[in-house]
């Protein structure tokens, strides 16, 4: 008797839905943690965190519902239903990227909103279902057993309040005793999640935000100071014997999609290669090889590797500034060249407004940029975001023969993007056996991209641009998250991918012909942030007086070490990778941790000075000598029809 009584109160009581709505939801964002995200958990304390931080959340963003008197039910769900899309989101966009969903983030996907749909639905599965059905099972409560629930006191709320509190304030204490600064040195969103939980980390991004915009609005000249100071006492001075070498030639440059350096020299178990022309460049003797260069990029991936290129500045910590930091003033190569007498362009068989480019290209002084409207989009020719690259490159030679000589000029491949997938008749090639079927598919568009990159060559070698141009390769990111670690694995025939392999898989290869000067194997550890400083040198451009933080892969004095846009990075001894130091070729942790710590202190340093000139624009508060700063509003892609 005394039980029916009591069940019949919790049926009217809102604060006993209420608990059903915390715990379902707690339990949810557990089970989410365990099996969509990989944050690394390695000790008890980080597992109690990790189990504490969705509790948290759950009783301070549900609780909110306890303010609406006559209507907490409803908004109880409505809450719960958004922090379930926005797990959501994060789970989807992390299968993909191994990264959370930040705001720029979202600024992006409106921008990029063209072409994201297949990708999207390659990451989304049935069983997902999972995820809403809390909120459904919330929705039947609420209509069946909680029907009656009367109204809450607002004392209630405030207990409520102060116990989330409460529950956060300890839990941010714990993740503060175990890693230091987490809050202020904010590179990894790896860590802010598994410290403090998805949704918090949403909030602390929204603040930070506001931090940035801020940053701009209170800078001043004299913040350039510290920045020139840094770069003067970081400059490598070019080598001689490479200085000039390339003076008054065109510059072709080629964004290789998702393309990866293992992929270079790479037999398939059959003893067939998968990038037969690029491996012949490799070992041609006459074009320099990069073997131990990185990719740089965060969220903005291919905008960020031209971002990087271009600028020789570190790309965001969160977002693109492709997106983000598209009205800054910049002193990027092309607009160098173009006041050099360089005729300057971009060729992407895309829609312009991807990554923002019809707006950034104006600020890195582009003139003409040949989007999707200058190619034949038909069906046939298109796959995934645009062009595939046969055609892409074939419609593209006479555009380039088109233009004035000497030109500095980018083409951007798409081909070998994510999920790899191609169409039948586009290759026949086989595709890989690793039991991981993006894996396996991405050999096959790696080498139909090689064969369109050899007959594009053919190309430039019959019309003589060949022997007047430096054309430079690069892989522009990673194509294979570390999701599919157990298919790598078997890919690179080794037992795991362990974090060493894991940040040489970072490794995207770099080309850089020169005619005229002898090539070869480079072994110097390298990112696209020092390929500028390269290339000018050759061409007989002095960077000594440009803001830019790479060093150049040819000087004597080139640094040889390569960071990551998350703070960790590969030297020649040592890699250091979420704080931990391991020997970098024996793949080892170091049994002297502090062996990590002077290269360590540098690439903070030096996120910091870029992040500073990024963040608060200050190269509007510089201009090099002879530097004309250029006005955007002179750059006009209009189209083919309109001039
Ligand atoms: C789209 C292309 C691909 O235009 O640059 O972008 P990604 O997804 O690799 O950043
Ligand atoms: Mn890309």
């Amino acid at each position: 008797m005394e039980k029916i009584i009591s069940f019949n109160k919790i049926k009217k009581s809102h604060i006993a839905f209420f608990t059903v709505a915390v715990v379902l939801f707690w339990i949810k964002t557990y089970v989410s943690y365990q099996i969509e995200f990989k944050l690394g958990i390695d000790d008890s304390l980080q597992k109690f965190l990790l189990a504490i931080n969705p509790l948290s959340s759950a009783l301070l963003f549900l609780g909110f519902a306890l303010l609406s008197k006559n209507h907490t039910k409803k908004w109880l769900i409505i809450i719960h239903f958004l922090l379930s899309f926005l797990l959501y989101s994060n789970i989807v966009y992390y299968r993909y990227f191994t990264d959370f969903i930040t705001v720029p983030d979202i600024v992006q996907a409106f921008s990029n909103a063209k072409g994201l749909g297949s990708s999207a639905a390659s990451l989304m599965y049935a069983t997902d279902i999972f995820y809403f059905t809390d909120t459904v099972i919330l929705i039947i409560l609420a209509l069946t057993v909680f029907k009656k629930a009367s109204i809450m006191k607002q004392k209630t709320f405030k207990l409520v309040f102060l116990f989330a509190t409460g529950v956060f304030l300890f839990n941010l204490a714990l993740a503060e005793k175990d890693r230091p600064h987490l809050l202020s040195r904010s590179f990894d969103r790896n860590y802010l999640v598994k410290y403090l939980g998805t949704y918090n980390f949403t909030i602390l991004d929204v603040l930070q935000n506001i931090k940035l915009t801020s940053m701009r609005v209170m800078a001043s000249s004299s913040d350039i100071t510290t920045v020139e100071n840094y770069r003067r006492n970081h400059y490598s001075a070019p080598n001689p014997a490479y200085f000039g070498k390339a003076k008054g030639m065109n510059v072709i440059y080629v964004s290789l999609e998702s393309f990866q350096n293992f992929m270079i020299d790479y037999k398939m178990p059959n003893g067939q290669k998968v990038t037969p022309f690029l491996d012949s460049l490799a070992h041609d003797g006459s074009t320099f090889y990069f073997n131990n260069f990185y990719h740089q990029t965060g969220q903005g991936k291919t905008s960020d590797a031209e971002f990087l290129m271009e600028n020789s500045l570190y790309p965001l910590s969160s977002g693109a500034a492709f997106i983000n930091k598209d009205q800054n003033t910049y002193q990027s190569a092309p607009t160098i060249l173009h006041q050099k007498d360089y005729t300057t362009a971009v060729f992407h068989g895309n829609y312009k407004e991807f990554w923002n480019r019809n707006v950034m290209y104006k600020q890195l002084g582009y003139e003409h940029f040949f989007d999707a409207a200058y190619y034949d989009m038909s069906k046939g020719n298109i796959k995934n975001f645009g062009m595939k690259d046969k055609p892409f490159f074939q419609e593209s030679i006479p555009m380039l023969e088109g233009l004035k000589q000497p030109f500095y000029t980018k083409f951007i491949t798409l081909s070998n993007h994510f999920p790899f997938e191609m169409d039948p008749g586009d290759t026949n090639f086989a595709a890989g056996d690793f039991g991981d079927a993006i894996v396996n598919n991405y050999f096959q568009s790696a080498h139909y991209m090689d064969q369109a990159l050899k007959q594009f060559f053919d190309s430039l070698k019959a019309d003589g641009l060949y022997d007047k141009s430096v054309i430079i390769l690069y892989g522009d990111h990673y194509g294979i998250s570390e999701n599919h670690a157990e298919a790598m694995a078997k890919v690179l025939g080794v037992p795991a991918i362990t974090p060493v392999i894991n940040a040489k898989l970072q490794q995207v290869p770099l080309f850089i012909h020169v005619p005229g000067v002898k090539g070869g194997i480079q072994h110097q550890i390298g990112g696209e942030v020092d390929v500028r400083p390269t290339l000018l040198h050759l061409l007989g451009i002095d960077t000594k007086k440009y803001i830019e933080f790479g060093s150049d892969l040819l000087s004597p004095q080139h640094r040889n070490w390569a960071l990551f846009r998350n703070g960790n990075y590969v030297s020649s001894k040592v890699t250091q990778i979420n704080g931990r130091c391991y020997d970098t070729n024996t793949g080892n942790l170091k049994i002297d941790q502090t062996a990590c710590k002077s290269i360590n202190e540098q690439v903070i340093n030096e996120l910091n000075m870029s992040d500073k000139v990024v963040n608060a624009d200050l190269l509007r508060f510089y201009t090099p000598a002879g530097f004309k700063p250029i006005n955007p509003d002179d750059y006009q892609y209009l189209g083919p029809n309109k001039k």
